[in-house]
């Protein structure tokens, strides 16, 4: 029996709605939980609320209500959000909650036990934005003498001084860089945990553990004038939604938990929590994971520029299952990514209309067609040689066991990059196998009840790989294989190739999973997006707000990608530029003349699944017989156009200046609609 699992979202402030930031974080995490549920493994998923500290304080009043009033209002925001992005979090941890300030009374004592606190004067500039303090070399001049800005905030700090608890973090470097050097799975990434490696190096002061200038709070226990630092308070969730130490909860999961936070709270993640537990004598988390920072379309996402995104808008519009798997998908898990919507409508129609969504149509229709709508037998050991039967279980095995291994190293991107090589390799596979050929031969029967048998089961493997991202499609694409049950059927995975599915069972169509968009409804949707025509700027990385690791000047470089040596030649596109040509594979399916047109003819094509039809100007190059079957490069996201009375739907590529000499093609073969990069 391997493991139990305990996964951690950081617990939102409630001042702000869940947004695109927090819907990622926490879509991760229920990814992980979902993989590690249908793993078998005993797994607790916990998310929350910050409700303590001065910037809630402030909120609440600046919203008319009292602190809790505030909170109740935006945790109910939270759980609605949650429930509607389908995260299945076994927990729901709020600060305010009695079981939380127990536990947080609890290790403050085994702090103060450990000798680890001590009371001293403390004066320092203050931000309420980020709840931390700064010294004068880090502020910004404000526009009169003595006033001084946050640097990141940019509204003046207050000159704080007063009684302070301490906590002895200084004491703790050392330890920490040990434990750090003797446990490398700690700090994910690994460039993240060199960051905090070089931090910890250069020196830690103590921390400013208690605040006399605010009550909204956990009182400090025995000097309840006090208040306790509402990142101690914060952090210290993750262990108080567990029952705290010395329950068979915490015993269980603590050694397992995995805190996913953005870079943002790494500081605060991997230097003040594990060198409190450190002093408090109890065990570190497994790992903490600092996942990128996501901008909207070029920018950094903020209030202030109306460019927020709003997760359950998207959700609503296209689906929760398309945007749990887009934001998985398009930026590797760790590193920064840039949220384009134009990137997200491109990815709908290429990997979920084209490859998966066409997959599930096929499979289905051609067991109708080939297979009287009932899943065949699998023959042990049938065509276990054959060039083509044989590879596609081999390659779902091969999909299984990389999809599993990049989870388990909290890889999501690249496990769902695993996964479609097997979703495009079924649609390889019943190009290659060809079942309406072999039906057309009565001695190839075995062969084709096979074939059907081989795609269908390659579809239901797909469906248990794919529940953890996508859980609502994952469950219709079952339900289109005759699968009985409810979501209990996808708390599996995969074992052996052939067993899978029920023979005889009966298969069930229905509408595409997600219907391809066209133009039209892309610019409708981008409209109700309120997406606003990109603006280019100088990247200036759209770097999380620094305020949560305010101790030391932050390294502002940190994360960001290099900077361009010098500007590029003019004439020349960027990468992001070349990513919106929507270039394919098409198979030419008819062709003729265009009337009264000598260079023109019109073609049919095949993009796998869908039909379109161009005007193109090769007519002086090739003759319309010789056309159908060929392969082609083909621009699929042209906008239309009528030529000569026909509307052509995109353009196929073609070499030649003024004359076309030759048509464009892959070397190797490949299904239609394939992507071309
Ligand atoms: O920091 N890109 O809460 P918070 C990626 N209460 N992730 C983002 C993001 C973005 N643009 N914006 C937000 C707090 N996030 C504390 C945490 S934990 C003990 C206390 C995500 O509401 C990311 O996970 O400001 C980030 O770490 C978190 O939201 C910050 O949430």
């Amino acid at each position: 029996m391997s493991d139990p699992f305990y996964v951690t979202t950081p617990i939102y402030y409630v001042n702000d709605a869940p947004h695109i930031g927090s819907a990622y974080t926490t879509i991760a995490c229920d990814a992980l939980a979902r993989y590690h549920r249908a793993r078998g493994q005993d797994t607790w998923f916990l998310t929350g609320t910050d409700e303590h500290g001065q910037k809630i304080e402030e909120a609440a009043i600046a919203a008319g209500r009292t602190p809790i009033a505030h909170a109740d209002h935006f945790v109910a925001r939270f759980q609605d959000a949650w429930k509607k992005l389908d995260i299945s979090n076994d927990d729901f941890i709020r600060t305010t909650e009695q079981r939380h300030k127990d536990v947080v009374a609890d290790i403050w004592r085994r702090l103060e036990a450990a000798g680890a606190i001590y009371l001293a004067d403390y004066e320092d500039w203050y931000c309420v934005g980020c709840e931390s303090f700064y010294t004068e070399t880090q502020l910004v001049p404000g526009d009169a003498p003595g006033v001084f800005l946050c640097p990141d905030h940019k509204r003046p700090v207050q000159r704080l001084k007063e009684q302070s608890y301490f906590f002895r973090m200084a004491q703790y470097a050392q330890p920490l860089l040990d434990y750090i050097e003797a446990h490398p799975e700690f700090i994910q990434p690994d460039f993240r945990k060199n960051e905090v490696v070089a931090f910890v190096k250069a020196g830690l002061r103590d921390l400013s553990v208690s605040r006399r200038t605010f009550k909204w709070g956990i009182p400090v226990p025995g000097a309840p004038e006090h208040v306790i630092y509402v990142w101690i308070d914060a952090l210290t969730n993750y262990m108080s939604a567990l029952g705290g130490p010395g329950t068979a909860q915490y015993d269980k999961f603590w050694p397992q938990a995995v805190h996913v936070i953005g870079k943002d709270i790494l500081r605060h993640h991997a230097v003040y929590w594990p060198t409190m537990l450190l002093a408090a004598g109890l065990p570190l988390p497994k790992t903490v994971f600092a996942h990128g920072w996501w901008t909207a379309n070029g920018q950094k996402i903020s209030k202030s520029l109306g460019n927020a995104i709003d997760p359950l808008g998207l959700a609503a519009d296209v689906g929760v299952d398309a945007l749990r798997y887009f934001l998985l998908r398009e930026t590797s898990f760790g590193l920064d990514g840039d949220f384009s919507h134009d990137a997200f409508l491109g990815r709908l129609n290429s990997d979920l209309a084209n490859d998966l969504g066409n997959l599930v149509h096929r499979c289905v229709k051609m067991t109708e067609l080939y297979a009287g709508g009932v899943i065949p037998r699998l023959e042990p050991g049938a065509f276990e040689d054959h060039p083509v039967h044989g590879k596609l279980a081999a390659l779902a095995i091969h999909a299984r066991d990389t999809v599993a291994e990049h989870m388990e190293r909290l890889q999501p991107t690249r496990a769902l990059e695993a996964l479609w090589e097997l979703v495009r390799g079924g649609n390889k596979y019943i190009d290659d196998a060809a079942p309406w050929v072999q039906a057309k031969d009565p001695a190839r029967a075995a062969e084709l009840s096979h074939t059907v048998r081989h795609f269908l089961e390659a579809l239901s493997w797909i469906a248990l790989m794919v529940a953890p991202f996508m859980p609502k499609k994952a469950g219709e694409i079952l339900d289109r294989l005759g699968v009985p049950g409810g979501p209990e059927r996808l708390l599996r995975w995969p074992r052996a190739w052939g067993r899978e599915l029920t023979s005889g069972q009966k298969v069930v169509p229905g509408e595409p999973l997600w219907p391809r968009l066209d133009d039209d409804r892309k610019a409708e949707l981008k409209a109700r997006w309120g997406v606003k025509p990109a603006v280019r700027k100088p990247d200036k990385g759209g770097d999380p707000k620094n305020d949560k690791q305010a101790d030391k000047p932050a390294d502002k470089s940190a994360g960001k990608a290099p900077q361009a040596a010098a500007a590029p030649p003019p004439g020349s596109i960027s990468y992001d530029d070349f990513k919106k040509l929507d270039l394919r594979v098409a198979e030419v399916k008819t062709a003729e003349k265009v009337p009264k047109a000598d260079k023109l003819l019109k073609l049919t094509l095949d993009l796998g699944g869908e039909t379109r039809t161009v005007v193109a100007g090769i007519a002086a190059a090739y003759a319309a017989e010789a056309l159908p079957g060929k392969k082609v490069i083909f621009l699929a996201n042209l906008a239309p156009a009528t030529i000569r009375g026909v509307r052509s739907e995109g353009m196929i590529l073609a070499a030649g200046d003024e004359q076309v000499i030759g048509l464009s093609a892959i070397d190797c073969d490949v299904p239609p609609g394939t992507k071309v990069r």
